[in-house]
């Protein structure tokens, strides 16, 4: 297993689509083990393949708390299949250190994807486990926080990534 480096905002391979995984193979089984061991490390509650610069159709989340046993979700070539009502949250994003702003998501949703094994499933959520597969689907898409917010915001938040990235840095 091996941490991986995360991308930062602007860096265009942020903007690639995550491509459908043919199968599920050993060398996919790696990536999501690097994947887990990154997301852990840095810490957050979520990563997708195309925040460590992998072209393919996966995210993992962990929405446990700190005094909670981990429980790891592992989603592959999802499809969010379903979405109801709205809600906003304050998200942050590892790709934005720095950043937390109130996104407006929907409320609820349905995903479809397959499991660590290859095995098809089908989850509802809402809460933050909905707002955290939202904005793992968009990296997936190569959308990202910013591309949710009005001009003002978007300056704010591309100039908070680089004096947060300058300070740790210096640091
Ligand atoms: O660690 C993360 N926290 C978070 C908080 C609210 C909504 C979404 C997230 S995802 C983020 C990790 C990340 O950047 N995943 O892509
Ligand atoms: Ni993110």
């Amino acid at each position: 297993m091996a941490i991986r480096t995360i991308l930062h905002y602007p860096d265009t391979r942020l903007r690639n689509k995550g491509l459908p995984v043919e199968a599920v193979s050993p060398a996919i089984h790696q990536l999501i083990d690097d994947m887990a061991e990154t997301m852990y490390a840095a810490p957050g509650v979520g990563l997708a393949a195309t925040q460590i610069g992998e072209a393919l159709s996966i995210f993992l989340i962990d929405i446990a708390g700190e005094d909670q046993p981990s429980d790891l979700r592992v989603f592959i070539n999802p499809e969010i299949v379903k979405r109801e009502g709205n809600q906003s949250w304050e998200e942050g994003c590892l790709s934005f250190p720095g950043v937390s702003e109130d996104i407006k998501r929907a409320e609820r949703v349905t995903v479809r994807a397959l499991d660590r094994d290859g095995k098809p499933f089908e989850l509802e959520a809402d809460g933050l486990l909905a707002v955290a597969i939202q904005h793992e689907y968009d990296h997936l898409m190569g959308v990202l926080m910013i591309d949710h917010v009005g001009p003002l915001k978007k300056r704010m938040m591309a100039r908070t990534v680089q004096k947060t990235i300058g300070s740790e840095r210096r640091a």
